[in-house]
C-alpha cells in the first residue's frame, strides 16, 4: 500500500493538471482575451519627450518657460454668491480646505452634489520676466480669472482649453484666483438637465508659460493626394503677434526631426495665419490596426518659438453607402465613452484614460465616440493605441426652440469651431458631429442648415454629421454625410426585442415586443431604402443597464444576462446588415447621472448601461462585445462583407 502513495499522489497531481488545464482552455474558448503584447502602440520613430505639463502625451515645446500650476488648491464654496463683492481675489477668505488640481469638487463626499459657485486661490514662483501666458485645458462650466487681484479674463464652456495672456510681468511670486461655477441652463452646452454629471471645477490640466511678443498658437497638417511615394502635407500656423507690426519671420517644419520645409513669411495683425507646404515621402499610413504616427515641430525665427505636434495620414472617403478608411471598407465596431470615474470624477488622470483606453481596444473595438471633446490626452492616446474617435458638440436633446435660439447657435458655433481647431492634427478623429438626439429635428431645418452651413466654412475635410434619436430621419439627413442614429433606445426603454432569423435567413425581432423590435427595424430599412447613398452608422446600440454582479434567469431587467443580451443583439444586426457600417454600444462604463435624473430609469442614480461598471470591471456585456467584434473581424480577415 505505501508503494503505491506516490503513485496515487501523482495520478491525484496528474488529474488536478488536466482539470486545470481543461478549465483554462474552456474559459479561452468562451473569452477570446487579448494578451497586453498584442496590443498595438504607437508606431513614431522619433522620441519627442515628455510633457512636464501632464497635458499631452508629449512635450510641446523646447523653446518656452513653462510652470506646472497642478497641486492643491485653495478651495472655498460661495453658494450666496458674495465672493466678488467681497473681493475674494484680494484677499481670499480661509479656506474651506484644499483640492487637487486638476480635479472636480464633486469627486468629494463633501461637495459631492455641489452645483453653485465655488473659488479657487494659488500662488505660483515664475522663474522669469515676460509675457505670462496662463493656459486652461477645460474648466467646468463658467469662470472668471484674476491675476494678483487683477481680472484678465472670463470663459464660457467646458470642453475646450483657453488661455489669458498678460505682457510684461516680472519673475517671482504671483497669485492665481479663480471663480467657477457649475450650474447649466437652457442655453447652456450642454444644457440643464442632460444626462452625464456636470462635474464642477478646473478638471484638466492648467499651466503657466512665458511667451515671447511672437509666438504660435497652433498648426495644423493635412495630409493629401496620398500614394505609396508620397503626400502633400498643407501646414497652417497660427501665430499671435503683439508687436502691433508687420515683420517678417522664418518659419521651420521637421518631421519626425528631419526638416522638411524653410521660409520667409510676413506675420500681419494679432492673429495671422501662415500657409506652406510640403512633401512627405513613402508615408506609413495610420489605422486603428496599425497606427503610425508622425512628430512634427515648427520653428520660428532663430528657436525663438516653437511648437510640437503629431499627426498620421490616412484617407477616409464613401462609396455610396460604405465607408473607406485607406481604400478598405471601415465598420465601426466602437464604445461611447464618458469621461467619468468614481473616485476622479470627469477629471480623469493619464493612467485612467490609458487604461480605458487598454480596455476598449481588449474589446476588440476600433472607435470611440464622445458626447464633447475629450481632453487632449486622450485624443493623443486614440492616436497612438489606434481607435477612431466621433467627435461631438454637447448640444444634447435641445428642442428645436432651443435651436432657434441665437444664444444657443453662437455656442453651438463656437464649440464646433474650438473642437475643430484643437484637434484637426488626430489622425483618430472620424467625424464632427454637431449635436445628439435633438428633439422634433425635422422642425429645426433652417437652423440645422445655418449650423451646417457654418461648419462645411470651418472644415470640410472631415465627415460632418449630428445623431438623431432612434430611426427617424428627414430631408435634414440630405445635409450631412453619415446618418448617425442612436437605435439602442428601442430596446432599453421598452420592453426588450430580441434578434433571431425567420425560416428564410431574414432578420425578424422575436420574443417580448415584437412591435416594438419591428418597428425599429422597418425604420431603419426605410433610412436605407431612401438614402440608399449615405453611410448608416448606429451611434447607439444595446446597453441596458444592468446591476454589475446581479443575475437572474430569463430576460429581467437589471440583470447581467439581459444587458449581455441586448447588446449582442443589436450590435450583431449592425455588423451584419451589408448597409449598416456598424456602431458605438452604449456605454463604456457605469457612470453617474445629473441631479434632476436620480429617480426614474436611473438606478441608484447612475447611469448603468455600461459594459464595464464604473471601476471597469467586466459585466457580461463585455465579453458579448468582445467575442462578437473578433467574430466579426475574423469573417472580415477570412473575406467576409
Ligand atoms: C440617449 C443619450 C445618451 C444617454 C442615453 C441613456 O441615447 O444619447 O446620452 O442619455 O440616452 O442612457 O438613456
Amino acid at each position: 500500500m505505501q508503494k503505491n502513495i506516490p503513485v496515487l499522489l501523482f495520478s491525484i497531481f496528474y488529474c488536478l493538471i488536466c482539470f486545470l488545464n481543461l478549465a483554462v482552455q474552456a474559459n479561452e474558448d468562451i473569452f477570446p482575451e487579448i494578451p497586453p503584447s498584442v496590443l498595438p502602440i504607437a508606431k513614431i520613430d522619433y522620441n519627442d519627450g515628455q510633457d512636464p505639463m501632464n497635458s499631452r502625451l508629449f512635450r510641446t515645446t523646447t523653446t518656452r518657460t513653462q510652470v506646472n500650476l497642478s497641486g492643491f488648491w485653495d478651495f472655498i464654496t460661495d453658494p450666496d454668491s458674495i465672493g466678488e463683492t467681497e473681493s475674494f481675489y484680494t484677499s481670499f477668505p480661509q479656506p474651506e480646505t484644499q483640492l487637487w488640481v486638476p480635479g472636480t469638487w464633486n469627486s468629494i463626499p463633501r461637495y459631492w452634489q455641489y452645483q453653485n459657485t465655488a473659488w479657487y486661490n494659488h500662488t505660483f514662483d515664475l522663474p522669469a520676466d515676460g509675457n505670462l501666458r496662463i493656459r486652461f485645458d477645460g474648466v467646468f462650466y463658467t469662470s472668471k480669472v484674476w491675476l494678483d487681484g487683477k481680472l484678465i479674463g472670463e470663459n464660457e464652456g467646458a470642453y475646450s482649453p483657453f488661455s489669458f495672456l498678460t505682457q510684461n510681468i516680472e519673475k517671482g511670486k504671483h497669485r492665481l484666483t479663480v471663480k467657477v461655477n457649475n450650474c447649466l441652463y437652457d442655453d447652456s452646452l450642454p444644457k440643464k438637465g442632460t444626462d452625464w454629471f456636470p462635474f464642477g471645477g478646473i478638471y484638466r490640466p492648467i499651466y503657466a508659460e512665458l511667451v515671447n511678443d511672437i509666438f504660435i498658437d497652433r498648426f495644423h497638417v493635412l495630409a493629401t493626394d496620398i500614394t505609396e511615394n508620397q503626400a502633400k502635407l498643407a501646414i497652417r500656423v497660427y501665430v499671435n503677434n503683439l508687436t502691433g507690426k508687420s515683420v517678417n519671420k522664418k518659419f521651420r517644419f521637421y518631421v519626425n526631426g528631419n526638416l522638411i520645409y524653410t521660409g520667409s513669411h510676413a506675420v500681419t495683425g494679432i492673429e495671422a495665419v501662415i500657409e506652406f507646404a510640403a512633401i512627405l515621402q513613402q508615408p506609413e499610413l495610420w489605422s486603428p490596426d496599425d497606427p503610425n504616427l508622425y512628430s512634427a515641430r515648427v520653428v520660428l525665427g532663430a528657436e525663438e518659438d516653437d511648437q510640437f505636434d503629431r499627426f498620421g495620414v490616412r484617407s477616409l472617403t464613401k462609396e455610396g453607402y460604405k465607408i473607406m478608411l485607406n481604400g478598405t471598407r471601415f465598420k465601426m465596431m466602437g464604445a461611447n465613452h464618458h469621461d467619468d470615474h468614481p473616485d476622479w470624477g470627469s477629471a480623469l488622470p493619464p493612467n485612467i484614460i490609458r487604461q480605458d483606453i487598454e480596455i476598449i481596444k481588449r474589446m476588440g473595438a476600433n472607435a470611440v465616440r464622445g458626447h464633447y471633446p475629450p481632453s487632449e490626452m486622450f485624443m493623443d492616446f486614440c492616436d497612438s493605441y489606434g481607435l477612431m474617435f466621433m467627435n461631438e458638440v454637447p448640444s444634447w436633446q435641445y428642442r428645436p426652440e432651443q435651436l432657434a435660439n441665437p444664444v444657443v447657435k453662437e455656442k453651438i458655433k463656437k464649440q464646433y469651431y474650438d473642437m475643430v481647431y484643437r484637434d484637426m492634427n488626430h489622425p483618430a478623429i472620424f467625424s464632427w458631429s454637431l449635436g445628439n438626439e435633438w428633439r422634433e429635428f425635422q422642425k429645426a431645418y433652417n437652423d440645422i442648415k445655418e449650423l451646417v452651413d457654418y461648419a462645411r466654412g470651418v472644415d470640410q475635410t472631415h465627415f460632418l454629421t449630428f445623431i438623431t434619436g432612434g430611426a427617424h430621419f428627414d430631408r435634414s439627413a440630405e445635409l450631412i454625410d453619415i446618418i448617425c442614429t442612436n437605435w439602442a433606445q428601442y430596446q432599453w426603454y421598452w420592453d426588450p426585442s430580441f434578434r433571431d432569423e425567420d425560416s428564410n435567413g431574414e432578420f425578424v425581432s422575436t420574443v417580448l415586443s415584437k412591435n416594438i423590435g419591428d418597428e425599429s427595424i422597418r425604420q431603419l430599412n426605410l433610412i436605407n431604402e431612401t438614402l440608399p447613398d449615405k453611410p448608416v452608422i448606429l451611434t447607439e446600440f444595446g446597453g441596458s443597464g444592468s446591476m454589475a454582479g446581479w443575475h437572474n434567469w430569463g430576460n429581467v431587467k437589471w440583470s447581467e444576462e439581459y444587458q449581455a443580451r441586448n447588446v449582442w443583439d443589436s450590435g450583431f444586426f449592425g455588423l451584419d446588415q451589408e448597409w449598416l457600417s456598424g456602431g458605438c454600444v452604449w456605454q463604456f462604463c457605469d457612470t453617474r447621472t445629473t441631479h434632476s435624473r436620480m429617480l426614474g430609469p436611473r438606478l441608484r442614480g447612475w447611469n448603468v448601461k455600461g459594459v464595464v461598471d464604473s471601476y471597469r470591471l467586466p459585466k457580461m456585456a463585455f465579453y458579448k462585445l468582445q467575442e462578437l467584434f473578433h467574430w466579426y473581424k475574423e469573417q472580415n480577415i477570412a473575406g467576409g462583407n
